[in-house]
């Protein structure tokens, strides 16, 4: 009877380690299943607190999963397995995905709170019509300084951070486009440059900027600038928003040669399985007091007019992270190159990351 007993228990226990097993790899993948919604966005980029109003108000659980570039987003989503619903690609990574046939059209119908987009950030080059794709954020790409560690130097153009007093005091966002697009900035081309001379300057010119070069890193550029660990940051906007609300000595500029002006978008991937609950999360993040929430809480630049109006004026009103369009007007939106100049432009960037050890 005993050995019954035991056998039906390890029975019971081999089940739920199954099911444990199972449902935590199913959610590493990103699988959605039954009442669920699996979002895939970039780290620090959602107020949790809305994760939890979302699934108490629709009975839905989110599984949520980040990534940090738009390359590891596109090649996780690209290489399936996946069941995605709802992602938050930016610009010429949305015309990627359109062009290799991995997202999903947009239901506006199911979308009334889209009215609050501003119209500036809709019917883009690289979504027209917003078929695909609905604005989440919107930036820049700039320089966040520390005035007393730099000792008064300014920043104004991208070649101030080539200066020799800056030894092992610059931190860069570990991105592939922003950093050669700083290379290409400085001198003079053009962000979304093929010209493989071009390219091989600003490789060059690159490589002479690592002995400033402290680091390249991911979301911890915040905490490490504003705890004045570095003095100096190639940062998105949003990230420096948050960065000098935590320590307001710093400052940011958009470099004058030019910079990138981005857009990071919400879409449903093919492999989306809840296309219900996708387009109610999508509405959701869309309704003015919940996008003012979000934009408080990440830092980053709103493109919802309504919720704009919700937020307080000394963030609403700081023109160097709500820039108006007299310099926006100068900044480059990112092209989709085509597959085999952006995989050369993470060539580029990996050459320049060895260099920089
Ligand atoms: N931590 C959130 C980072 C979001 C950055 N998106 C900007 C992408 C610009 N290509």
């Amino acid at each position: 009877m005993k050995q019954i007993v035991r056998l039906f228990a390890s029975v019971l226990i081999a089940g739920f380690a199954l099911m444990y097993l199972t449902s935590y790899l199913n959610s590493e993948q990103g699988y959605s299943g039954g009442n669920t919604l699996t979002v895939y966005n970039w780290g620090d980029y959602i107020d949790p607190d809305l994760i939890a109003k979302f699934e108490k108000e629709t009975g839905v659980k989110v599984i949520y999963q980040t990534f940090d570039s738009n390359e590891a987003m596109l090649t996780k989503i690209a290489q399936g397995g996946t069941t995605f619903d709802v992602a938050v690609p930016s610009d010429y990574a949305i015309s990627k995905m359109r062009e290799e046939n991995l997202l999903l059209p947009i239901d506006k119908t199911k979308l009334p709170n889209l009215k609050y987009i501003d119209p500036r950030f809709l019917n883009l080059s690289f979504d027209p019509d917003n078929v695909y794709s609905v604005p989440y954020f919107w930036g820049t790409v700039g320089i966040v300084y520390n005035p007393e560690l730099v000792k008064g130097k300014t920043f104004e153009s991208w070649e101030d951070l080539w200066s020799p007093d800056l030894r092992n005091q610059i931190l860069l966002v570990d991105g592939a486009r922003e950093v050669i697009g700083m290379g290409l900035n400085s001198l003079g081309y053009s962000l979304n440059d093929t010209n493989e001379e071009h390219l091989q300057e600003a490789l060059k010119k690159l490589n002479k900027l690592t002995p400033n070069v402290k680091a390249l890193v991911g979301d911890e550029i915040k905490m490490l600038l504003a705890n004045e660990e570095a003095a100096v940051g190639l940062v998105w906007s949003g990230d420096a928003a948050e960065i000098l609300d935590e320590n307001d000595k710093l400052e940011y500029v958009v470099p004058k040669e030019g910079s990138n002006l981005w857009f990071d978008n919400m879409v449903i991937p093919k492999t989306a399985r809840n296309l219900e609950a996708a387009h109610r999360f999508i509405n959701f993040m869309l309704d003015p007091e919940n996008a003012a929430q979000n934009a408080e809480y990440v830092g980053y630049s709103t493109p919802n007019s309504e919720a704009l109006k919700l937020l307080p004026e000394d963030i609403s009103g700081d023109k160097r992270f709500y820039p108006d369009a007299e310099l926006t007007d100068k900044l480059e939106v990112y092209d989709n190159l085509g597959k085999k100049m952006l995989a050369h432009y993470n060539e580029l960037f990996l050459e320049f990351k060895m260099h920089s050890k």
